[in-house]
């Protein structure tokens, strides 16, 4: 559908950016951390690891007024477990408390939003070692940590998201490290966990309806739409496979309080099914999000398995590179999109269809929580960064969230990533994202200064007029 006139955004619509705690916080073992399993998996050996990342938990000062200058409204991050309660102990680690409490109160001063993620990747490590999502105790150790993070900050935030791309978790655990034996767990150990972490999230939907917060709460997936690679009718279910398995087998639990039909033949058929419990199903059904957020960055087309052992590509696959399964799916190329020098395609339309999509099967209010171009910025003699690339990639993006919002899709706010350069899941400092440079390189720490890129005054801009000229 062309329109004559796109509608505006909403006068409230939240722009915002997003970062991490273990990709943005380094002190890593300061005021009481403990371990995560980010901190003890095995990471690309050439690129920057986690420990020191941009410094946030000595800098979340000044990158807060940073973000204000830019004029976010708000800004995403996550809460490290392992900050806030020893999970052998039970005891509740109060410095880590105060460093939220900080962070949130400087948003507040600042007049920015705080939008929490409870969960991202970083499993506390002493629950790893007991199992991780593969033991019950562990959803447990969740209700108990969203329940000292709802009692401290319940009253304060008003956008809380229980699990970070629970899916890429699941379907492509690698690209957060490797445990130490350098052993992925099995398929039918995954799908267990998945389950879960998904009647983890559905309880933690519960328990905050229950204690009547004035907030909402939601689910955070990496969503992509598929295309077919051709007109051919086994393309369309190869690529309706991929879009259920990998996207809205998560949201449908999450959602509607019930495994996906075709996600249950799926496991069924390769002995991967898990163990469900009539509590867990139980739990899924009492839960429900308020709203969904997603993850944007890229499409993906798909065309039919060829089922002869080819399918599975030998690239080494991503978040949002796809690798073929056999009998599933098989990765395709598309002609009419880009990629980042990162090899992730570059889909502003996708996301319009994505948004539509999305809208269509749940009716519930989206926040686009990530979305954003990976770059290897350079830092100029004068000091300055330019990145014409990463603006003309959110202008195009933020052009298809107008074109979604006047089709009628309730999108209530953007928060790219990121919104200061962070450490990459598995690229380390090279491949950067921020409005924000943070002056260090993989091998060299420097001084972490702080400097703006050209995309931080063009977003300024557009945060300022309320959208795009
Ligand atoms: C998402 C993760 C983020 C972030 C982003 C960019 O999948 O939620 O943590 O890192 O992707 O990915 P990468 O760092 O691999 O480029």
């Amino acid at each position: 559908m062309q329109y004559k006139q796109l509608d505006n955004f909403p006068a409230n619509f939240l722009w915002g950016a997003s970062i991490s705690a273990y990709q943005a916080e380094g002190a890593f073992d300061t005021d009481g951390k403990l371990l995560s399993i980010i901190d003890k998996y095995l990471h690309p050996e050439d690129v920057a690891n986690f420990d020191v990342a941009s410094d946030f938990y000595h800098h979340y000062k000044e990158d807060i007024q940073l973000f204000a200058e830019l004029g976010l409204k708000a800004f995403r991050f996550s809460i490290a477990w392992t900050r806030i309660i020893n999970v052998e102990t039970q005891e509740i680690n109060e410095k880590g408390l105060a460093f939220y409490q900080q962070v949130i109160d400087e948003c507040f001063k600042q007049g920015i939003e705080p939008i929490v993620t409870m969960y991202h990747f970083d499993l506390p490590y002493f629950l790893e070692k007991k199992g991780g999502w593969k033991n019950p105790e562990t959803c447990d150790a969740f209700l108990t940590y969203a329940n000292v993070l709802f009692e401290a900050y319940g009253d304060q935030v008003n956008y809380w998201l229980t699990i970070n791309e629970q899916n890429t978790m699941i379907l492509h655990p690698g690209a957060i490290g490797i445990p130490e034996n350098g052993e992925l767990p099995s398929k039918k150990e995954l799908f267990q966990m998945n389950h879960a972490v998904l009647v983890a999230q559905a309880k933690t939907f519960k328990l905050y309806h229950e204690l009547n917060l004035k907030g909402k709460i939601g689910p955070a997936i990496n969503l992509t739409a598929m295309y077919q690679a051709t007109a051919s009718p086994d393309d369309a279910i190869a690529a309706h496979n991929w879009e259920t398995l990998r996207g809205w087998s998560f949201l449908d639990a999450a959602v509607r309080g019930k495994h996906n039909y075709l996600f249950e033949k799926y496991l069924h058929d390769r002995q991967w099914y898990p163990t469900i419990t009539s509590e867990d199903t139980l739990a899924l059904q009492e839960g429900a999000p308020d709203f969904i957020a997603i993850n944007y960055y890229s499409t993906a087309t798909i065309a039919a398995s060829k089922n002869d052992g080819s399918d599975v590509s030998a690239r080494a696959g991503d978040q949002q590179i796809m690798l073929g399964e056999e009998g599933v799916y098989r990765a395709a190329e598309n002609p009419y999109v880009g990629k980042t020098p990162y090899g992730w395609v570059v889909d502003p339309t996708g996301l319009r269809l994505t948004l539509r999509k999305l809208y269509d099967r749940y009716n519930l209010p989206i926040l686009i929580t990530e979305n954003g171009y990976g770059a290897p910025d350079k830092l100029e003699e004068d000091g300055t960064i330019h990145d014409p690339e990463r603006i003309t990639y959110l202008t195009q993006h933020i052009q298809a969230i107008q074109e979604a919002i006047t089709d009628g899709v309730d999108v209530f706010g953007y928060l790219p990533w990121s919104a200061i350069d962070v450490v990459s899941t598995h690229q380390g400092f090279n491949k950067r994202y921020g409005f924000i440079y943070v002056d260090r390189t993989d091998h060299e720490l420097k001084e972490l200064k702080r400097i703006k890129k050209d995309s931080f005054y063009w977003y300024q801009q557009v945060i300022a007029r309320n959208g795009l000229e």
